[in-house]
């Protein structure tokens, strides 16, 4: 149940309420962080305050440091500030006589107890009241029942919610689960948001039908996958249009019973077309939420988080599709870089694990992508795929994803990434499938041929 997070939120209410003076609201750059921000400055304006908001990628000592030094005298951190709650504390609480409001599902460096000792900190974290911030809820999750702890006619930002949960990967298997439950059963009531069965293809909304189709890879569809001219073929020999006044229609533009007679088709194909299906979430827009989410996200790898900060707020959905575009030329142009360096075993090499470096090519921002993509179109053959790149303050960033063959048989990639993690001095860890760290420098060739080692012994 959300009622324990919204008791803890009425005292951050109330402060924010009472208080005359002007406000600095700080925001983490994802599409979590990106949509909590967008809650918190709509709440903001609607309670007439007078406010400033920036996004950061991190947040750093420095950071911190400098912020403790700006005009505004209550600090709000969104989706950031509980890892770092101990620098805000040595740096802002003790030092300064500002009042800050952590709202954030992040692990909080902070004991409760010693949050409780600090008058001036409220500290909101699902953590403190036993619930996994890992995917129970977001930090728009717990910026939402914040704003609505202000006041009811909040309850308007619920889709934002959402989006910000679905960027951090909250949603399994299709569904909301924990307290993201709650809040996406209260966004349907009132019809914020639409669920309904459907097929699960990426591009659902934005995307031509037979596109969908042919970028499905996983599972693959014999004759469709990667063909272009037999998913068009398959949707004809469905009864369906692919056209609409000239236009290509997209999964989104059929109506459910065209939808029906696709998956039937798909199932005499003898396609494992359960595989594909799942709860669809519609937003007001008419976005597909994940589809959506993605698109704020790409705000952030943009170096433009205040244009998601816009779309969100404004419904600005041409600036939604511009930034959608110029995502996607820049993955098509980092995965160029994966292309023209094929055989340049400098850039890319396989061992026991494939690996693409991207020197100083591929920014920290996209080597995550680009490392999924290359591990679905089957470049490598190796069952763990990792990238490489420079991220800020002498670090490289380290993206990496394994098949699902080796994480049945019982690898867990987060743990094994955890473990070199601890031996080259970095950070980092995940799922079993997916995982990410952050390391020194000179330790990139170490880390890779640890990582390598320790594939080598999984597979023997
Ligand atoms: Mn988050």
């Amino acid at each position: 149940m959300v009622d324990d997070i919204l008791e803890v939120a009425k005292p951050a209410a109330q402060r924010l309420k009472e208080y005359n003076g002007s406000i600095r609201l700080i925001g983490q750059y994802d599409a979590d962080g990106i949509s909590a921000t967008a809650i918190a400055h709509r709440m903001l304006e609607r309670l007439d305050k007078e406010f400033e908001y920036e996004i950061v990628k991190q947040l750093y000592e420095e950071d911190i440091e400098r912020i403790a030094d700006e005009d505004q005298d209550l600090l709000v951190f969104v989706d950031i500030g509980s890892g770092q709650s101990e620098l805000i504390k040595e740096h802002i609480l003790e030092t300064t006589g500002k009042k800050v409001i952590i709202s954030d599902h992040h692990e909080p460096a902070l004991e409760s107890g010693e949050s409780e000792g600090l008058e001036n900190l409220i500290h909101m974290n699902p953590h403190y009241l036993g619930h996994d911030g890992g995917e129970a809820i977001s930090a728009a999750g717990m910026t939402y029942l914040l704003s609505k702890a202000v006041s009811k006619d909040n309850t308007d930002l619920i889709q934002f919610a959402l989006i910000g949960a679905t960027g951090d990967v909250q949603k399994q298997e299709g569904e909301f689960i924990g307290l993201n439950k709650d809040l996406a059963e209260e966004a349907i009531e009132n019809s914020y948001v639409e669920k309904r069965q459907g097929l699960d293809l990426y591009g659902r909304t934005t995307k031509s039908l037979q596109k969908s189709l042919m970028y499905t890879t996983d599972p693959h569809l014999e004759g469709v996958s990667n063909n272009e001219s037999g998913a068009i073929q398959l949707v004809k020999s469905s009864g369906l249009n692919i056209r609409d006044n000239g236009d290509f229609r997209t999964l989104a533009d059929l109506t459910p019973e065209e939808e029906k007679k696709l998956i039937h088709t798909m199932i005499k194909r003898g396609f494992p077309v359960q595989h594909l299906l799942n709860d669809i979430y519609t937003l007001g827009n008419g976005y597909e939420i994940d589809e959506f989410s993605t698109i704020i996200n790409a705000c952030g790898r943009l170096g433009e988080p205040k244009k998601g900060v816009k779309i969100l707020l404004e419904n600005d959905l041409n600036l939604a599709e511009k930034i959608s575009r110029k995502y996607g030329r820049r993955i098509s142009s980092a995965l160029g870089y994966v292309d023209k360096n094929r055989g340049n075993k400098d850039v890319i090499y396989e061992k026991d694990i494939g690996v693409i470096d991207g020197k100083d090519e591929i920014s920290d921002d996209f080597i995550g992508t680009v490392t999924t993509i290359t591990m679905s179109n089957g470049h490598f053959d190796a069952p763990v795929v990792m990238g490489i790149a420079e991220a800020e303050k002498d670090k490289m960033k380290v993206s990496s994803r394994a098949t699902k063959e080796i994480v049945e048989k019982g690898l867990n990639l987060g743990e094994i990434i955890g473990e070199i993690c601890e031996e080259v001095n970095g950070e980092g860890g995940g799922h079993n499938i997916a995982a990410g760290a952050k390391i020194p420098r000179e330790k990139k060739q170490a880390f890779i041929n640890m990582l390598d080692s320790k594939i080598e012994e999984e597979m023997t």
